[in-house]
Formats: structure tokens, sequence, C-alpha cells
């Protein structure tokens, strides 16, 4: 913990860091290890995460900034390319998503099919040559259903690994026999977001519970494959639920190997369009609380980059970010421009993670 983080007195700073009654708490010095490698923590304190969320800005990225330079020490960011594969019509009512089909009449969002597996791998070969090392891929689906449109998706799987790239899913819940299956495919990595706090997430999704996704997490890392588990900022709610959220990933053990920190992008149709943009600062401190709790994990800037200032992003990347997600669209949204991103990983004096 660095000495102006830990010198702040977290009783005479309660009135500094916020006047809605929590109780923020100075967090505990993690057992270090060894100079340069401090255990990671399984048991932080939803006060130690409040404490951090509010820290003096300055301060809360040094702390940052020294545990992602003792953990990350290469200066790399990894380039994810992410493509819908199964788009829309989607029936649970996720008041973020486009894909939702409770809300089709509003967003008119097109519904796709299931693409070919040569197709995907095609758009994977582009990403890979692009310079991407991992390809990402998305289907509005509540579950994986075992049938025709699976096998495809372990085809999928394969051919992406095949092109020597590491290959993410995320296709909504999933058995243990599902994962396993995944596994053997060769898949490096799923994606399942717990989105919110526990207390909050009710007022987002109604059609699955919390325990549901914590669930599928526990049948991808009972399969042996790595997490990727992080959630949204922006949907109104409070500095305590994103520490609740935060808290639920870094109680997770191990972390996951990586945490996508979205910020909303609030589609029309949406009944969340009208949410006001996410304050770029709330950001970086997302992204600076999650690198300090979660030291060896990708922290991955997501969705809402686009809205996002160069200087901004950068501030995210010192603040410990190291994937983003590359190529013009995300899943439905559109995403920066590549050239820019690469124009931006020059100037910031980032190397691009090798495939
Ligand atoms: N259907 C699967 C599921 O929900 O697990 C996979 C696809 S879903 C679109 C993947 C993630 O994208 C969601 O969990 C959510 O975190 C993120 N997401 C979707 N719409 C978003 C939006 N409008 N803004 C920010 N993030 C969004
Ligand atoms: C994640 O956390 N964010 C990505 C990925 N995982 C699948 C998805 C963002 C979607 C943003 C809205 C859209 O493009 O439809
Ligand atoms: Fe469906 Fe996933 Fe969108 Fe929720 S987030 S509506 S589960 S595609």
């Amino acid at each position: 913990m660095s000495e102006t983080l830990e010198s702040l007195n977290p009783i005479n700073d309660l009135a500094r860091l916020g006047d809605d009654g929590l109780e923020a708490k100075a967090p505990a010095r993690p057992h270090s290890a060894g100079a340069h490698q401090p255990e990671t923590r399984n048991d932080w304190q939803t006060a130690e995460i409040v404490y951090l969320l509010k820290a003096p800005l300055l301060d809360l990225l040094d702390e940052a900034r020294a545990v992602h330079q003792q953990h990350h020490a290469d200066g790399q960011v990894q380039l994810a390319s992410l493509l819908s594969i199964k788009t829309g019509a989607c029936p649970e009512d996720c008041k973020y998503c486009p894909q939702s089909a409770h809300y089709t009449k509003k967003t008119g969002l097109e519904r796709e099919a299931l693409l070919d597996v040569d197709d995907v791998l095609a758009k994977a070969q582009i990403a890979k040559d692009a310079g991407a090392s991992r390809f990402c891929m998305g289907a509005a689906w509540r579950e994986v259903k075992d049938g025709p449109a699976f096998d495809s998706v372990l085809d999928m799987v394969r051919g992406v690994r095949a092109l020597d790239m590491e290959a993410c899913v995320t296709l909504g819940m999933l058995s243990e026999a599902q994962a396993q299956r995944l596994a053997e495919a060769g898949l490096t990595a799923y994606n399942h977001n717990l989105d919110t706090s526990p207390e909050f997430y009710k007022e987002i999704i109604t059609t699955r519970t919390y325990e549901d996704r914590l669930d599928t997490l526990a049948n991808v890392r009972g399969a042996g494959m790595e997490v990727c588990c992080g959630g949204i900022i922006g949907m109104g709610e409070t500095i305590e639920d994103r520490a609740r959220l935060l808290q639920e990933l870094a109680t997770l053990d191990p972390h996951p190997e990586s945490v996508p920190i979205n910020a909303l992008v609030p589609v029309p149709g949406t009944p969340l369009e009208e949410q006001p943009p996410v304050e770029p600062l709330d950001l970086v401190r997302m992204v600076a609380t999650a690198r300090i709790l979660m030291p060896a994990s990708l922290v991955r800037l997501s969705a809402g980059r686009a809205a996002l200032t160069r200087e901004a992003q950068i501030l995210c990347f010192l603040a410990g970010a190291n994937s983003i997600f590359y190529g013009d669209q995300l899943l439905t949204t559109a995403n920066n421009d590549v050239d820019d991103d690469l124009a931006l990983i020059e100037e910031a004096g980032l190397r691009i993670k090798p495939a």
C-alpha cells in the first residue's frame, strides 16, 4: 500500500470520502511473499473497496500503478476482437441489452441466425492479421442447448485455437458437461459477467438470478478453463454497488483471469436509454480499484470506450487496464477505430501482446 493512500485516516477522512454513511475503511496491506510479489487477497471487505473507489484520485492511481508494475512489468496490452455469432431475439430481459427480445419493438434490432463456422474463422483470421491475439465470440442465448448449434460453436473454438489465438465465448448459462466439452475443444476462457452488485441486480435482470451466474462460473472453473468475468457501470447503481460487484469478483478464488469493465452503452429503445453518460473518471476509478484488488488479472477496458477521449483512455491504461476490445464493432454497437487504437497504444508506450 503506498504511503499516501495508507496514511489517510479513515475516520477523519469519512466526511471527505462521502456522506452516504458507508464506513469506508483503509485496505489492509496484502501479506508480502517477497519484495516484488505481494500475495493476492480473496478476503476483500466492502468498506475497503468503497475506500479505494473514493480515495483521492492521484493516490488511487499511484497505488494502482505500483500494483500494476509489480505484476505486469512488460507493459503489454492484449487486443481481443469480438464477434456476435448469433444476434438478437434473446429471451432474457437484461435492461441494458439491445439484444433482448423484450425490447426489439423499440430497438428495431434485426435478429441473425448462428453464423457459419467458415465465416467466423475468416473473421478470426482478419482479426489476427490486424494484431489481435484473442478472439471472443458472443451469442445472444439465455443458455447453451446441446445440439447442432453448440456443435458448431465447438468447431469455431477448435478453428480459432488452430489459428494460434486465444478463444473466448460468451453463450449464457452453461452446465458442467457443456463446460467440459468447451474445455475439450480447447477454449481458453469463458465470459460470463456478474454485471453489477447482488443487491442492484434485480433492478436490471429478472429472468435469471445472480446465483445462476455464480453456478455457471463454477462450472467454467470446474472444467479447468479461465474465467472472464466483470460488469457494467452507469446503470444507476451506487458506489457501494460498484464496490459489491468488485468484491464478488475479487473474492472468487482464484480471481477471474480477465475482468471486463464496461461503461453502459445506452442503446435507444432499451430501458436504460436515458441513463446519463458515465463520468470518465468514475471509469478510471473502477479500473484502478479492480487492478488493486485483482493484481494479476487482465483488466479489460470494454464497452463504452468509444465515448472516451484519448486522454481518458490513457488514464485507464495508467490505472491498470491492459486489454481492450479491438475492432470496429463490439457485438451490436460501434467500437473505436483500429488505426486510432494502434496510434494510441504507440503514443502511450504500450506493447501489443503477441499472438
Ligand atoms: N447472452 C450472453 C450473456 O448475457 O451472458 C452473452 C452476451 S452478453 C451481450 C455479454 C455482456 O455484454 C453482458 O453480460 C454485459 O455485461 C455486456 N453488455 C451488453 N450490452 C451492453 C451495453 N449496452 N453496455 C455495456 N455492456 C453491455
Ligand atoms: C463484455 O464484458 N463486454 C463485451 C463482451 N464482454 C462480450 C460485450 C459488450 C457489448 C456492448 C453492447 C453491444 O455491442 O451490443
Ligand atoms: Fe441476452 Fe446476454 Fe443480452 Fe442478457 S445480456 S439479453 S442474456 S444477450
